[in-house]
């Protein structure tokens, strides 16, 4: 795991050997915050690295293929999505995709390592200028809370019209919001209707976390989607899980108001090939449905 000096590399090794791995020039910063150990690398060929206990979260080319992906399919599938919420994302990208559209009125993003937002803005060119507003409470339609996103949801009187959880792996620290209890949580604090999307760890390495966490979803919402897509940094494809409360078609999106958005990998008007999967993963989505 880890950076490896004789090829001057960083890989994220996953499970049964398998490597995704980035040359880099150097090792830009590293700090043990109080929920995990962080890294930034300078990369060769990809701008900057961010490492939370090992596993890539984002290098700065190519950000977009994740950040959009996880947003606006869901902004564009929802009839008016005034209200966000992010679970974790302290990087600041997927809060600055939900803000391009014009709709929202207030999002909150809860992050609960106040070190991620530090280091992002310190050192990322992903939503420097938008975590700068938000640290000094300037940013008139978003909210920072530092906090555990779990706790938020259980007692926030708020209701929102999506939530996005743009949290680390389906296996350890962020395991609490794959659960059914998270999920039921997270229902009854959206409007009707809303739309709640999660990343759900690679297709291939992590799937039977993908296949939980569906199942798991299936018991609460109304309706539930799964789609993936490659992300460049992760072992990809990743997958996507998209949970509906009310009655919202996700297979499709308002390509008018996809018209006003600056997009570079997700393209609304070919909305549909989000939905492919590996035959046998969907067969093992759909089995005991
Ligand atoms: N969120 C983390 C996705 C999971 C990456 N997992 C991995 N590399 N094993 C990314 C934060 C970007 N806003």
């Amino acid at each position: 795991m880890g950076f490896n000096a004789e090829d001057n590399a960083f890989i994220e090794w996953y499970p049964r050997g398998y490597g995704v791995g980035f040359k880099v020039k150097r090792r830009l910063f590293e700090t043990q915050t109080q929920y995990q150990r962080l890294e930034i690398y300078e990369t060769e060929g990809f701008g900057k690295l961010l490492v939370l206990d090992g596993t890539v979260q984002l290098v700065e080319v190519g950000e977009e293929s994740y950040h959009e992906v996880l947003v606006h399919p869901v902004m564009l599938a929802h009839p008016k999505p005034s209200r966000v919420l992010v679970i974790g994302g302290g990087d600041g990208g997927t809060l600055r995709e939900v803000l391009k559209h014009g709709e929202v009125e207030r999002a909150v993003m809860v992050e609960i390592d106040e070190g991620v937002v530090e280091a992002s803005y310190l050192y990322l060119d992903v939503a420097k200028d938008l975590l700068e507003r938000l640290i000094k409470k300037e940013e008139p339609r978003a909210e920072l809370i530092i906090g555990d996103g779990v706790k938020y949801l259980k007692e926030t009187g708020e209701r929102f019209d999506v939530i996005i959880v743009d949290s680390t792996d389906p296996v350890g620290p962020a395991k609490l919001l794959f659960s059914e209890d998270f999920y039921r949580d997270a229902y009854e604090k959206l409007n009707d209707p809303g739309l709640y999307i999660t990343q759900a760890g690679s297709v291939y390495l992590f799937t039977s976390e993908l296949i939980d966490a569906y199942r798991a979803m299936k018991k609460v919402f109304d309706r539930v989607y799964y789609f993936s897509f490659p992300v460049i940094g992760y072992a990809s494809p990743w997958s996507f899980l998209v949970g509906v409360k009310g009655d919202v078609d996700f297979r499709k999106v308002d390509l008018e108001r996809a018209k006003g958005l600056k997009l570079y990998y997700y393209d609304p008007e070919r909305h549909e090939t989000l939905f492919q999967m590996p035959k046998y993963v969907r067969e093992l989505l759909e089995s005991g449905e």
